[in-house]
This record gives C-alpha cells, sequence and structure tokens, in this order.
C-alpha cells in the first residue's frame, strides 16, 4: 500500500500534481496532513512518520521516503507506463535523474540562501549561485521545450516550481518564464491547485 502525507499548498502539492499526472490516485492513498506553517498557523502531525514531521512524506508498506526527488523518482519508477521519467539505461533517464538530484542538492539550496541574502565564499564555492542555476535550465530548454527536450516529464515539475510559487523572488528569465508557463498550464497543475484551494478553504472554516 502507498500513501501520501500531503499538506495543501506546501512542497507536497508538487507529489500531488505528480499522482494525477501519472493516473495512479487509485494506486496511491493521499492522506491530509499537517505541518506547522511559516505564519504560526499549523502543527506537526504525530501521524506524518517523516522523521521531522515535514512533507512530503510516501509510505510504502511500512517504509518511509522522504525528499521530493527520492519520492519522484522512487513513484516513476514503480509505474513506469505512466510516461512521467524516461527509460532506465537510456540517455534521457541519466539526464532526468541528474536534474532530481540536482534540484534537491544544488538548485533549491542556491534559491534559498539567495533569498536569505546569506552569502559566503565557501557556499559560491561548493554550490555556486544563482547565475549557474539560470544558465544550467537555459543550456536545456535552448534545446527544449521541455528539460528533457521534446517529452515533459517529472523533472520539469520539479525544477520549475520555485517559480510557480514564489514567481517575484526567482531570477527573471524569458526562456525559464515560458517554461515556467507551459509547466503550469498542465491541467493536472490546475486540478491539483483546486484540490489544495478546496483544503485550504476546509481547514481554515474548521
Ligand atoms: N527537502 C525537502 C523539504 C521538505 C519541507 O521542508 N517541507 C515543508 C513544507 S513546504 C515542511 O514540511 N515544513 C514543516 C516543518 O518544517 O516542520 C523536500 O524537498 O521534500
Amino acid at each position: 500500500m502507498l500513501t501520501l502525507f500531503h499538506a495543501p499548498q506546501s512542497r507536497s502539492s508538487a507529489l500531488n500534481t505528480l499522482i494525477d499526472e501519472m493516473g495512479i490516485a487509485d494506486r496511491v492513498e493521499i492522506r491530509q496532513t499537517d505541518i506547522p506553517r511559516i505564519d504560526g498557523t499549523g502543527h506537526r502531525d504525530p501521524a506524518n512518520p517523516h522523521p521531522e514531521g515535514k512533507v512530503p512524506c510516501l509510505v510504502h508498506d511500512g517504509a518511509v521516503l522522504t525528499e521530493r526527488g527520492c519520492i519522484i523518482l522512487y513513484l516513476t519508477g514503480l509505474f513506469p507506463e505512466s510516461g512521467m521519467a524516461p527509460k532506465p539505461g537510456t540517455p534521457e533517464y541519466a539526464a532526468y535523474m541528474t536534474w532530481l538530484f540536482w534540484y534537491g542538492s544544488v538548485m533549491e539550496p542556491v534559491l534559498i540562501l539567495d533569498w536569505a541574502k546569506i552569502d559566503h565564499p565557501a557556499l559560491t564555492a561548493s554550490l555556486r549561485g544563482q547565475p549557474e542555476i539560470v544558465a544550467r535550465l537555459r543550456a536545456a530548454l535552448q534545446k527544449g521545450p521541455w528539460l528533457l527536450g521534446d517529452e515533459y516529464s517529472a523533472a520539469d515539475l520539479l525544477c520549475h516550481s520555485p517559480w510557480a510559487w514564489f514567481p517575484d523572488g526567482m531570477p527573471d528569465d524569458d526562456l525559464i518564464r515560458d517554461w515556467v508557463a507551459r509547466c503550469q498550464a498542465r491541467p493536472a497543475v490546475a486540478r491539483s491547485r483546486a484540490r489544495d484551494a478546496a483544503a485550504m478553504a476546509a481547514r481554515a472554516a474548521a
């Protein structure tokens, strides 16, 4: 049994969208949970097995997975017919895995540090910075329309997400802007946003 612990309008929304894109909503139970939010609302849910009480958290027959890139890789591997990832062993799959790992190890940390206005030579030496993030995305999107070329994949779904949630805090670039618009135009995104909005409204009314 697969269960996703999901808090609406949070990082787990990407997984909510992915499950819709993959057509596996009947195979994964989406369990709504709560988290402490930046505005002071919400609380840690003791039922959520994430070691830090965060989302997303996926449970598969008792095994706990955390980190969006990891959960995405796991689900697209379990359901290869979903069309959201290339075939393992191909050059496209190598690129796919690289995007997922690069996102969590480099891209999001750099964007958070930049947003927090934290700068240090050690950070630049190991992670590089925003110009390198933009250059890497641009290099792929110049061949585009998607990160892997002709096919939309879960790598696009994950990597575009900071622009979808915090457009004003992200570096502005024409190719990235158009790519984010293409990603956001996916019908699964609209459905996921509507589900999240309804859940947030119910939470506020409770
Ligand atoms: N690196 C993790 C980050 C997960 C994360 O920070 N999730 C936030 C939601 S946006 C959370 O659960 N925050 C609650 C908390 O910090 O207790 C991932 O990408 O999955």
